[in-house]
């Protein structure tokens, strides 16, 4: 079987790039590691600290964020990180071409109860190499990016990545490899299963309310289908499955705190998530706008998120459109 180092020897991309993706994989499997031994890990619980977004820090957040930034920061293709859970983006090597932002442990509200989280990461191309960064030189939309990708901790440890040529899954073996299991996989076109949190629902905009009251209706509602709900509070298995056997992920914009458009952050969720959907043939909406043409102005900006099958994200966007119409 193709392990991850000969399937990337296999691509044309730039020898340094798969150099940090190699660094990345080895990180991870270090942040594996730690879950597998769970409470034995010590890396259950809180911190103390709140991370810049005022989020409680689990200290597995705090432990992976480490792992991750260390690495790459030893790596002399890197120029420079962006973490969810650092205040400012880090600058590395002055010879390095690549800045990489991540979500060091997403879905950390599941890390205590044994359930599945990821480390989602993104790759943009630096336009200044050979100087300290800063964080204009993370602000690039997300179409931008050179390869994304995320780890699932679920049941299986499993890679999958995009270099801009479809997407690969790789799985953990237990002699410490990833293997490729699935090449060039494809979200199907229609679905019939939505993830989304409905506790939310009175805080939605109305489009979204009318969306999902729609697909509640099923057979005898103007979708004319019935709808299967899923809701796992991580992203990236959410993600995964809808890649595995389609799906509408819905993150949107909410009044809880109406100066925040939505929970989830582009360029650590939104960005390399959509990167992943459309090289699957999926589709990604801010429900007004592709999400990767968004220009990021922070580095820690929010988005409202509608990721999957392109017949419902399609579906999803002409109910907004209409609204506004
Ligand atoms: P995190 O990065 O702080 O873990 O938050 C992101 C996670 C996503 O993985 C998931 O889709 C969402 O938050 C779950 O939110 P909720 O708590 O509303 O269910
Ligand atoms: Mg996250």
């Amino acid at each position: 079987m193709l392990n991850l180092h000969d399937a990337l020897k296999q691509t044309n991309i730039d020898p340094h790039l798969k150099e940090v993706l190699d660094t990345i994989a080895a990180s991870c499997k270090s942040i594996g590691g730690k879950l597998r031994g769970g409470a034995l890990s010590g890396v259950y619980g809180s911190e103390s600290s709140e991370n810049v977004q005022g989020e409680v820090q689990k200290k597995l957040d705090v432990v992976a964020n480490a792992l991750l930034k260390h690495a790459l920061l030893s790596n002399r293709h890197v120029a420079g990180v962006a973490s969810e859970e650092e205040d400012d983006v880090i600058s590395g090597g002055d010879e390095g071409r690549y800045l990489v932002t991540f979500d060091p442990l997403d879905g950390s509200s599941n890390i205590d109860i044994n359930v599945s989280v990821g480390t989602i990461f993104s790759i943009l191309p630096t336009s200044t190499p050979g100087s300290q960064v800063t964080m204009d030189d993370f602000l690039q939309p997300g179409h931008q990016q050179v390869a994304a990708g995320y780890v699932l901790y679920g049941p299986a440890i499993t890679l999958v990545l995009t270099t801009g040529n479809g997407v690969d899954v790789y799985a953990l073996d237990y002699d410490g490899d990833f293997y490729q299991t699935h090449a060039q996989i494809k979200v199907p076109e229609a679905t019939q299963e939505f993830a989304i949190n409905m506790s939310n629902q009175r805080f939605w905009e109305p489009a979204m309310q009318n969306y999902v009251a729609d697909l509640l209706q099923g057979e005898e509602g103007p979708i004319g289908k019935r709808f299967n709900m899923r809701w796992v509070a991580s992203m990236v298995a959410e993600v995964h499955r809808i890649l595995t056997r389609g799906g509408i992920f819905m993150y949107p914009y909410d009044k809880r705190e109406p100066d925040k458009p939505g929970k989830l952050r582009l360029m650590y969720e939104g960005n390399p998530m959509s990167f992943l959907i459309e090289q699957a043939g999926g589709a990604c909406s801010t429900t007004r706008m592709s999400i990767m043409d968004v220009v990021p102005e922070q580095i820690h900006q929010r988005v409202p998120v509608v990721l999957g099958s392109k017949e419902e994200v399609e579906r999803v966007n002409a109910y907004h459109q209409q609204a506004t119409s």
